[in-house]
């Protein structure tokens, strides 16, 4: 598959025959003398570097991975014995780290993937940045999280936003503890140098607990749209509840029962999370989306160029992604890089969710997917 670098090899790297000529002996010097200028203009010519620049396809150095939520969830309790949560470290967060990136807190070259804990009556302090934020509640609740001074409950099957540059602030209000997943832009704000923060104040920006929030509130009804309100690149609904994605979710299987068209393909249901200002994902960075799959149905294996994070909601199933065979339940993360096939077989009904950087390739004209068995 790689393309071999023909001619221009560096003139140290090739052999000195005994047989050299003095004029070959000559351009060898010319040449060493070349290679010493480029590197001091500052310069690395395109023909030393063939490899890895302009690959046939996308090469991650991310690997599939999978993190089982009954071994995350027992180290951040842990974490909530042992580590406070405050000023400075702002969240107890813990980042899944993709073993092809090691040392680095990513999950993917994009996407940065975390559990975060709070304890009982614990508050994690007010903060914003650019880097764009939503949070995804596989089992708990009793947290609320402030976005700009307006409280949202977190509660089971939630999909709560931070958009970039909101403040935030999270609030255990009960004696339990709860642990959700984080999942943010932050590789890729940092690998485009467009990271900003800001500490807010240290007092909460509200106490208040309400069943409903005003972004919900005012956002929050389907189909029907506030009349005056500009469009805004991050939807301004906040708050995604379980109730109306498993509702979503039950109607395509009914009605693909009753032989009317809404399914991804047989046996499989999904929902995109969208902005109800554009029509487009909630988020500018970052798709999110819910699938359900009956027992027994196996997806069509599928390539996106970009990388994609999945969490089993309910339910077991294998993954396969790549040359790995994952056995998921309830909680389970798995990552998907770059160009990596992936397919889903349903042990039982199983739902899941899924997030990737996909807007992030369309917005750029580089987005592109293979549907179906490769060669
Ligand atoms: O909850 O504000 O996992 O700022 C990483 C960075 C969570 C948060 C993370 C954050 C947050
Ligand atoms: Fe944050």
């Amino acid at each position: 598959m790689s393309r071999a670098s023909s001619g221009g090899r560096r003139t140290h790297d090739l052999e000195v025959s005994v047989t050299d000529t003095t004029s070959e002996q000559t351009e060898r010097k010319l040449l060493d003398e070349l290679y010493a200028d480029f590197e001091d203009a500052g310069l690395i010519p395109l023909w030393t570097q063939v490899d890895g620049l302009m690959p046939m396809s996308p090469q991650s150095a991310a690997v599939p991975h999978l993190w089982r939520w009954a071994e995350l969830l027992p180290i951040a309790e842990r974490s909530g014995e042992l580590v406070p949560v405050g000023r400075g470290g702002e969240r107890r967060a813990m980042a899944l780290s993709n073993p092809g990136l090691p040392g680095l807190p990513y999950a993917t070259p994009t996407l940065w993937t975390a559990i975060q804990y709070l304890g009982p009556r614990e508050v994690a302090p007010s903060h914003r940045h650019s880097q764009g934020a939503f949070r995804f509640i596989v089992e708990g609740e009793g947290v609320w999280t402030n976005v700009d001074g307006d409280a949202v409950a977190m509660r089971r099957g939630d999909l709560l936003l931070t958009p970039s540059w909101a403040f935030h602030e999270h609030q255990n209000v009960t004696d339990r503890p709860m642990a959700w997943l984080d999942g943010l832009d932050i590789p890729l704000v940092s690998k485009l140098d467009a990271g900003f923060f800001e500490f807010g104040p240290d007092e909460l920006s509200t106490r208040e607990t309400p069943e409903r929030s005003r972004g919900e509130r005012l956002w929050g009804h389907p189909g029907l749209r506030p009349i005056g309100r500009p469009d805004q690149p991050n939807s301004p609904l906040n708050a995604y509840r379980w109730e109306h994605t498993d509702a979503a979710l039950t109607a395509q299987l009914e009605l693909e029962q009753e032989g009317v068209p809404g399914v991804l393909e047989p046996g499989h249901a999904g929902v995109r999370f969208s902005n109800p200002t554009t029509g487009r994902d909630a988020l500018v960075t970052m798709r999110t989306e819910m699938r359900r799959l009956r027992a027994g149905t196996r997806t069509t294996p599928v390539r996106t160029v970009g990388s994609a994070v999945w969490q089993v909601f309910e339910g077991e199933a294998v993954a396969q992604v790549g040359d790995k065979v994952f056995e998921i339940a309830k909680g389970d993360l798995f990552v998907v890089p770059s160009w990596c096939e992936v397919s889903l077989s349903a042990r039982t009904e199983v739902d899941l969710f899924r997030f990737s950087d996909e807007p992030v390739y369309e917005a750029l004209g580089l987005a592109r997917t293979f549907r179906g068995e490769h060669k």
